[in-house]
């Protein structure tokens, strides 16, 4: 309940990390979701995420629009800055505070109602422009707030609680972003916490536009035979192409793998993805092919989770428009507003 609050007092044995917080000090209210609710191991993984990544947390903001899935920032990172926005609109809010702060790490947490239906404009954008963010999508296959009506993202031919069958085409939000040029791409699931908390640092560590599907149950509305995002079927269908580990720069690369298993992604920051393959045929830096492979599995009826694409050079929105590395919200009036004669100047060049 959100009007309990949780107790202060840690005990003094509690692992810190490089900040001197604890796992406890990056958690938020009490939950208020269903119990057995996928988003709330969601919830665990990013607070864990960010605890493992010694992330400051007055240096991250998230953002949210409206459903169970949204709700969910309440419950992680209590001192960071949050902003839970309306139904679909999250992504625009989010560029637009991108914009004014490059300072900060942008954490998008939507559903698949709010990013596949009435937000699926905003998603796109958000994502064809690289908007340097981490956007998690906690896909259940229902609107699971108001009740379970099918979503976007619900496969053809599954079953509602009711017993209803889904005659639409489902989107794959994983396909959508490959397609709209996301730089880091991947799909896990809310019960896999191995695989997605290094999903979610290696995300965080991207300087781009960076998309994790997470199949996430309702078990309220989606969790009966007949479903494809229960915990049954996912656990029976996952496909998992890689496991990654997220190595830091400044902690030494100790750990060894059998030549022709392991795939090294460097990133900017000089951070490494170790990629541990599953999948000896797939190919993460080449998304046509992780889009065949995508289309490939799903024929089959599997759920393909790991990292299917990552770009180790990405382009974000501020490299798009040029803009100064300074955030916006440090500069004066005289540099936001350089007066008439530096338009006049501008308007001169354009004639
Ligand atoms: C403009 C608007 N339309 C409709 C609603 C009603 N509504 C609230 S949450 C929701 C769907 C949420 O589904 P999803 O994003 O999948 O989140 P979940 O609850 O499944 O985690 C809808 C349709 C609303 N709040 N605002
Ligand atoms: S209704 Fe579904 S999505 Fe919402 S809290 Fe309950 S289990 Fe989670
Ligand atoms: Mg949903």
């Amino acid at each position: 309940m959100t009007y309990l609050a949780k107790p202060k007092l840690h005990h003094p044995s509690l692992d810190k990390n490089a900040l001197g917080f604890t796992r406890r000090d990056y958690e938020g209210a009490i939950s208020t979701l269903c119990a057995g609710c996928g988003h709330d191991s969601i919830s665990a993984a990013i607070i864990q995420s960010c605890f493992e990544l010694d992330l400051p947390p007055h240096r991250i903001a998230k953002l949210s629009g409206i459903g169970c899935s949204s709700k969910t920032p309440t419950y992680f990172l209590g001192s960071s800055h949050g902003f839970n926005s309306v139904h679909g609109r999250m992504p625009s809010v989010l560029t637009g505070a991108n914009l004014a702060n490059r300072d900060l790490i942008y954490l998008g947490v939507s559903g698949d109602g709010d990013s596949a239906s009435i937000g699926l404009g905003q998603f796109a954008h958000s994502v064809r422009r690289g908007v340097n963010m981490v956007y998690i999508v906690e896909n259940n296959g229902v609107y699971g707030l108001t009740k379970g009506q099918f979503s976007a993202t619900a496969d053809k031919g599954s079953k509602s609680k009711k017993g209803a069958a889904n005659f639409d085409s489902p989107i794959d939000m994983v396909m959508l972003a490959l397609q709209l040029g996301a730089t880091y791409v991947a799909r896990s699931f809310s019960g896999d916490k191995e695989q997605l908390v290094p999903l979610i640092k290696g995300a965080v560590l991207h300087q781009g536009a960076a998309f994790i599907d997470v199949i996430s149950p309702c078990v309220a509305f989606n969790n009966h035979e007949g479903s494809t995002k229960s915990y049954d079927y996912v656990r029976e269908h996952n496909e998992s192409v890689n496991r990654l580990d997220v190595i830091l720069p400044r902690k030494p690369i100790s750990a060894a793998y059998e030549p022709g298993t392991v795939e090294e992604v460097v990133q900017h920051d000089g951070s490494v993805l170790r990629l541990r393959k599953l999948d000896t045929d797939y190919e993460p830096s080449d998304r046509i092919s992780a889009m065949n492979f995508l289309q490939h599995h799903d024929a089959r009826g599997e759920v393909v989770t790991g990292l299917l694409y990552v770009d180790p050079n990405p382009e974000d929105l501020h490299a798009h428009l040029n803009t100064v590395d300074r955030p916006f919200n440090q500069l004066a009036e005289p540099e936001l507003c350089p007066g008439s004669s530096a338009l006049e100047r501008f308007n001169a060049s354009l004639r």
